[in-house]
């Protein structure tokens, strides 16, 4: 089973929440997604129990754990950001989505980073379409060069 991590803004801004959760949908049709959260509009009353110290570490052990990551970037978030750049040591395989606008480009610190995978697309339906795309290169990859570059 693949384990998947999908990376979405948070306090960054929650006006994509709602993509979020239809991406986290499609995506778990090909594995489990460990930050099903990550679209979850009750959110911000679940995550009370945790503290900021155990948020992060959890997520940390998440990403580690992860065969795939995949990012929504249209909304500009530090934590996606850190998750993309530590994913990237860590030797994952990374996926951004960026759904292009005028007033907000996309970092040029992920636009501009040749080892990323970013596509652009304007409906969800594409942005499913490409995942499914991915995931099933992925798939179709021999199981030692899916491994990344940890070995496991
Ligand atoms: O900087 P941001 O908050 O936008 O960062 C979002 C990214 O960091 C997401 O991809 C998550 O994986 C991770 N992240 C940030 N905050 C949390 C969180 N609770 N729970 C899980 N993952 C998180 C935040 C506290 C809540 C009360 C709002």
């Amino acid at each position: 089973m693949l384990n998947i991590y999908f990376a979405g803004s948070i306090r960054g801004g929650r006006e994509d929440g709602q993509l979020y959760a239809q991406l986290i949908s499609c995506l778990q049709t090909f594995g489990t997604v460990l930050t099903e959260h990550v679209g979850d509009e009750g959110l911000l009353r679940q995550e009370k129990s945790l503290t900021e110290q155990e948020i992060f570490a959890r997520d940390m052990q998440w990403l580690k754990s992860a065969d795939l990551v995949i990012a929504e970037v249209s909304t500009p978030s530090l934590g996606v950001g850190y998750e993309i750049g530590l994913a990237q040591v860590l030797g994952k395989e990374i996926f951004c989505l960026y759904r292009p606008r005028e007033d907000k480009r996309l970092s040029a610190m992920i636009m501009g980073n040749p080892t990323l995978r970013v596509q652009s697309y304007t409906h969800p339906a594409e942005a499913e379409k490409l995942l499914a795309g991915w995931i099933g290169g992925f798939l179709g990859k021999p199981k030692a060069e899916r491994m990344g570059g940890d070995g496991g």
